[in-house]
């Protein structure tokens, strides 16, 4: 495949000023009349031709100035339309006319039917399946579009913009306008049409006009969309009251669609949702949906700033929208709950998701330069890191004129299509600092690791840190400079409080931050008689890992006393992961694991502080994930160690503190209401923390199977459910629990998600056929994103043990699956072949066989070009 490169970039020679479609829907034979102003570049040479992108285009009639072509005088295939001599005005009007069929449309990309309606999904290049087009982020047009439906079929008709005249046409036909005044790239275009149900509210803006608000969801769901309203509304006013930014049109409409290959959409006014992050209720969702509710509502409402009136030059500077707007939405999740418990949450997502892709073969900058598939690089990266620079960037500035340079970004970029460095320049130009260095968190990929000793000297009362950054090679990247990284850190006393340190030496320290920017520093700290715990890297203040062999009592004092509760729970979780890292190798080795007590001991006071929140205790007792064990472990993993590992250290806390935490777990009982609060959600998250505790420690099904038949809402009643299937596979009351839940929701898809999920995280050998035997489940289709992602996409990610199987048999069961689903949807093809990312990791057995899974993929034939990319960089 054709290699893209940021270096290639240059201007279009042709401008697009003005667009106006004409779509005649039908399912098989949908019209698009387009109409351009095509406009000639300033300077650009007159005999330059014009080569429109298309994508599967079927060309029906093409004019320029209301006069049709001569045929040979253009070139037209599916891929792109070619006029040689252009006419030789400055701007002429091009119509184009073409065909396309929306119910043979299975890629998702493009214009599609979901669930009986029309809808479009453009980013990144899927205008060119609608008609011909410069369809790049830095051709800014502005759209008028007209809409016409059988009126049966399709009572609404929603498009960009505001409404314009609408009414009746002959034979049962109706049509509407719309007319979108903001310039726009393509990617931002979208199309609805079909019969929804709406769900209507209003807006007052910060400067007083009204904006009506529309959510459009499946009829009788109407309900299930009073969340997100409620986060819409609260979204716009934080935009306004945080970043000063105000809503630009008359209307703002989200429809929630349930065929969607990603989470949702920003297309300007107009939000295309999957509808499981728009619909929720007690009875069907649980916190952690409502959570990511609403904050991918705000993501895509902040969107509208930070990507849509600000867009981007070309797809390298993605983490432009990306990056700034997950920082937004982190931002905005973090004040409407608890800014702690989010970060740590955020931390997880990132390590998760992130750190293995940084560290594999998939690694890119958060700037890549080079890509073959643009849809391959909406990433973890791209995003989760991307908005981790941003936050460094605040950190180093403070929050004053970070703020200062985000007003500056919107006044001097607002209408343009920028990049990396116009962002970065900002943020030089208000507080007179020099970011070159810093910007290589843009340009160089790889977690930099941060070796970390410390010597304390009695007599001289000073404390010595040595640390040496490295950034290991990733693909293309052999040698890395040295970064910049602000690492904030805090001295803690033996009484637990933070000692003032005013006296430093061998770095720049301002504000709590060290600033890094050499390969080694030596930092001299003084007037210290006593050791002090060292708690580094403080709020997660950097994104990288940190080796230091920290004295057991000093991890032990952070872990119950440090001032930062991120830093808090990550001396707790560094403590259990080393537990479990030192457990797993016992276990290979087959020797005895020991468990130090005072771990069970630190769990116990957390859980019985009266100062912690639940949601925080929640996360402090939730074991690293089994993946994140690997992670740390590095090479040669067995996940089976892992997975015993792990049960043995649940099993030790829990018989430790059985008492308590049944206590705890009476005490949090649900009392009748319900509410999705964050508070509430945070004494429910605790109280099935300990429910999973219980069960292993009175090694009985019982409190599971109660909770699961008294359960008052889907958060309380799915954690039951998933303790009964991890804890008592096979056992009767699992088995009764899955079979009520299956009759209870059957005909709920979201709902069953769920319940795919739950049965796709039991562990062990048995997962292979027992996905197999879901997968022809009536409530399955490999048709749709929401039911793969939650049996398959479950199964390869959060399914060590099952997906790992010595033989094999998990990688060929996701390589068939990949290969069935990739002529269809090779987006979603590609992405569930992520999984292989850290194959390279595996002890020699499966590594070997992942090895020969993948080379398999390679070979089939016609392999799409987003899923042939993902494999051929997985084994390079
Ligand atoms: N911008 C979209 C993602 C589009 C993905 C295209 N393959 C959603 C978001 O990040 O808000
Ligand atoms: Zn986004």
């Amino acid at each position: 495949g054709q290699v893209f490169r940021l270096e290639d970039y240059r201007p279009s020679d042709w401008l697009i000023p003005r667009t106006s479609l004409t779509f005649r829907l039908d399912p098989d034979r949908t019209r698009v009349v387009a109409e351009l102003t095509i406009e000639r570049r300033a300077g650009v040479a007159v005999s330059t031709p014009l080569v429109l992108d298309g994508d599967g285009i079927a060309l029906l009639a093409i004019s320029v100035d209301g006069v049709p072509l001569e045929p040979g005088s253009y070139e037209a295939t599916p891929q792109q339309l070619t006029i040689a001599a252009p006419p030789r005005a400055r701007s002429f009007r091009l119509t184009i006319e073409t065909e396309t069929a929306p119910s043979a449309n299975t890629a998702l990309m493009g214009i599609y039917r979901s669930g009986g309606n029309y809808c479009t999904q453009c980013e990144a290049e899927g205008f060119r399946r609608i008609t011909y087009f410069l369809d790049r982020p830095d051709v800014l047009s502005v759209y008028k579009v007209r809409i016409e439906a059988r009126r049966a079929e399709a009572p609404l008709l929603l498009a960009n913009g505001n409404p314009g005249p609408a009414g009746e046409l002959a034979d049962g036909w109706h049509f509407a306008e719309w007319f979108d005044p903001h310039p726009k790239p393509s990617y931002l275009f979208a199309l609805v049409a079909g019969d929804l149900a709406e769900v209507a509210d209003e807006f007052v803006t910060m400067s007083g006009r009204k904006v009506r608000l529309g959510i459009f969801v499946e009829h009788g769901k109407q309900d299930r969309a009073a969340y997100a309203m409620e986060a819409l509304k609260r979204s716009m006013r934080w935009d306004e009251e945080t970043f000063g930014r105000e809503y630009d049109l008359d209307v703002f409409n989200i429809v929630a669609v349930s065929d969607f290959n990603m989470g949702a959409m920003e297309n300007k006014g107009l939000n295309i949702f999957n509808d499981k992050y728009v619909l929720a209720d007690r009875e069907t969702a649980t916190d952690a949906d409502f959570a990511n509710i609403e904050a991918i509502i705000a993501h895509e409402y902040f969107h509208n700033w930070t990507g849509n009136r600000i867009t981007c030059r070309d797809w390298f500077q993605l983490c432009l929208k990306e990056g700034l707007t997950v920082f937004r939405d982190h931002e905005f999740s973090a004040d409407e709950r608890s800014r702690a418990v989010e970060r740590i949450a955020d931390v997880r997502t990132l390590r998760a998701h992130q750190f293995p892709e940084d560290q594999g073969p998939l690694a890119h900058p958060v700037r890549p330069r080079r890509y073959r598939e643009i849809n391959n690089f909406y990433t973890a990266t791209v995003y989760e890191k991307g908005s981790e620079v941003v936050g460094m960037i605040r950190t180093i500035l403070g929050a004053e004129d970070f703020r200062r340079g985000m007003d500056l970004y919107f006044e001097r970029h607002d209408g343009e299509a920028a990049t990396i460095e116009d962002f970065v320049k900002v943020f030089e130009d208000v507080s007179g600092r020099d970011l070159s260095q810093f910007s290589l968190w843009y340009h160089q990929a790889g977690t930099p690791n941060l070796m970390v000793s410390a010597a304390h000297d009695a007599n001289a009362a000073t404390l010595t840190l040595e640390i040496e950054q490295s950034v290991p090679p990733t693909p293309g990247e052999s040698r890395k400079k040295a970064m910049h990284i602000p690492l904030a850190f805090g001295l803690v006393g033996a009484d637990g409080n933070d000692i003032a340190c005013s006296s430093v030496s061998g770095a720049t320290v301002e504000n709590g931050v060290i600033h890094l920017r050499k390969r080694r520093h030596v930092i001299r700290f003084e007037g210290l008689p006593e050791r002090p715990a060292i708690s580094l890297n403080r709020g997660f203040s950097a994104p990288v890992t940190i080796a230091f062999d920290q004295p057991l009592q000093e991890r032990m004092l952070l872990a119950r006393n440090d001032g930062d509760l991120f830093s808090r729970w990550q001396a707790l979780t560094g403590l259990m992961s080393g537990a479990l890292i030192e457990a797993a190798g016992a276990i290979r080795g087959r020797k005895a694991a020991k468990i130090a007590p005072e771990l069970s001991q630190i769990c116990l006071e957390t859980v019985r502080s009266q100062a912690l929140e639940p949601a925080y205790k929640a996360l402090a007792l939730t074991l690293p994930a089994e993946a994140d064990i690997a992670r740390e472990i590095g090479s040669n993993i067995d996940p089976d160690a892992i997975l015993s590992a792990r049960n043995l250290l649940a099993g030790v806390i829990a018989t430790a503190n059985a008492d308590s935490f049944v206590s705890t777990y009476e005490s949090l009982a649900d009392t009748g209401g319900y509410s999705p609060d964050a508070a509430s959600a945070g004494r429910r998250a605790l109280r099935n923390v300990m429910l999973d505790y219980v069960t292993l420690a009175t090694a009985s099904p019982d409190i599971a199977a109660r909770q699961y038949r008294g359960a008052g809402n889907m958060t309380d009643r799915a954690a039951a459910l998933s303790v009964l299937t991890m804890r008592h596979p096979g056992s009767a009351e699992a088995t009764e629990a899955l079979a009520d839940f299956e009759a209870r929701f059957g005909n709920d898809p979201l709902v069953m998600d769920k319940w795919f999920q739950i049965q796709a995280i039991a562990p062990g050998d048995g997962a292979v056929d027992r996905v197999r035997a879901l997968m022809t489940h009536p409530g399955f289709s490999l048709g749709n994103p929401n039911r793969v992602r939650s049996l398959i996409g479950t199964y390869t990610t959060a399914n060590q043990t099952g997906f790992h199987r010595i033989d094999g048999a998990g990688y060929e069961l996701l390589a068939e699956i990949a290969l069935s689903v990739d002529p269809k949807n090779p987006q979603l093809s590609a992405r569930l072949a992520t999984a292989f990312r850290s194959w390279r990791s595996l002890e020699e057995a499966r590594r070997e066989r992942a090895r020969a899974t993948l080379s398999r993929i390679k070979a089939a034939p016609a392999l799409s070009a987003d899923l042939r990319d993902i494999v051929e960089r997985t084994l390079a």
